[in-house]
């Protein structure tokens, strides 16, 4: 497509704190080894790779008085600076691409591209719903949050990241590749009305209708759609480096022909692929997976 946009920068966030173990900070290097940049290149892409943001986390942290939320504090700050970044980048008529890190860095990233959408459609490729809040939380790990603090719901320092307002509406949300979502997150995504595809309903339609029907949720009436990919959403069998593997998941081939499709309709405007462990991951195949991925995503084709 002549149009698409040809120019890619990159941002790392080695962020593991939102998942409450070590490892996943380690997921932006492993997906750099894979060549991530080489790829891309190969595709006819100007890539810039600007590095990796800071995340301290040499000194305990200090608990949030009345949250349970583990390390508030510096998750806040890391994603307050990503949406600078990625806005700066969307700005400058580039496309973010940021690599993970747990999902807790959706928060800055979906916060910094919403700025530029006057509506952004999400496409959230995921094993969990990513919806709870403090109260619903089973483990107070932030990574199980996201989706719900772009909604505008959950602890304030985290809901005023970037303009303080929700960075996306319910109705411009699909989760695809559910299949392990907390009894609160359910209730949450049914009071919305949010769209979600479960495992079975990969199974019963196939990944090119589900695809089809997701894209047709979330690039209706909005100015552009981010993709959130969280490597868990894969079958552990090919992606077993993730921090909360859940048999059943979706396979490497429809989430490449999930991949195809997106590219085909060429509305991604702004992508993450988070969740990548390297210290429980068999020789980076789950680094390669990503890689395969986002090449196809960005219109490499077989034949
Ligand atoms: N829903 C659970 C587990 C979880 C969420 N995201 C991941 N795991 N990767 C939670 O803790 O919120
Ligand atoms: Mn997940
Ligand atoms: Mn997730």
């Amino acid at each position: 497509n002549p149009n698409r946009n040809r120019n890619v920068t990159v941002l790392g966030v080695p962020m593991d704190l939102g998942a409450d173990r070590r490892g996943v900070d380690m997921g932006p290097s492993a997906i750099r080894c894979a060549g991530l940049e080489r790829r891309l290149e190969a595709l006819g892409y100007q890539v810039a790779d600007e590095g990796d943001l800071l995340v301290r986390r040499a000194k305990p942290q200090p608990a949030a008085p009345e949250t349970n939320l583990k390390y508030l504090y510096e998750i806040v700050r890391v994603n307050q600076e990503l949406c600078e970044r990625v806005s700066g980048v969307a700005a400058s008529g580039r496309f973010p691409l940021v690599i993970g890190g747990d999902h807790s860095i959706a928060i800055g990233t979906l916060a910094g591209v919403s700025r530029h959408y006057g509506s952004l459609g999400v496409i959230w490729y995921d094993t969990h719903g990513d919806v709870n809040t403090a109260e619903t939380s089973p483990s107070g790990n932030i990574h199980g949050m996201p989706l719900a603090v772009a909604l505008g719901c959950g602890h304030p320092l985290l809901t005023s990241i970037g303009s303080g307002k929700a960075a996306i509406l319910p109705e411009n949300v699909v989760i695809v590749g559910a299949r392990s979502i907390d009894p609160g997150e359910k209730l949450f995504l049914k009071e919305r009305g949010i769209r979600v595809f479960t495992m079975q309903e990969i199974d019963r339609l196939g990944m090119a209708a589900v695809m089809e029907q997701a894209l047709a949720i979330a690039a209706k009436d909005t100015d552009g759609v981010h993709l959130s990919v969280d490597l868990d959403a894969l079958d552990p069998s090919f992606a077993p480096g993730v921090g909360t593997p859940v048999a059943g998941g979706i396979s490497f081939r429809e989430s490449r022909l999930a991949m195809e499709l997106l590219s085909e309709a060429d509305v991604v405007v702004s992508a993450e692929f988070v969740e990548v462990n390297p210290t429980l991951d068999v020789r980076n195949s789950t680094a390669k997976v990503a890689v395969e991925l986002i090449s196809s995503l960005f219109g490499e084709r077989i034949y």
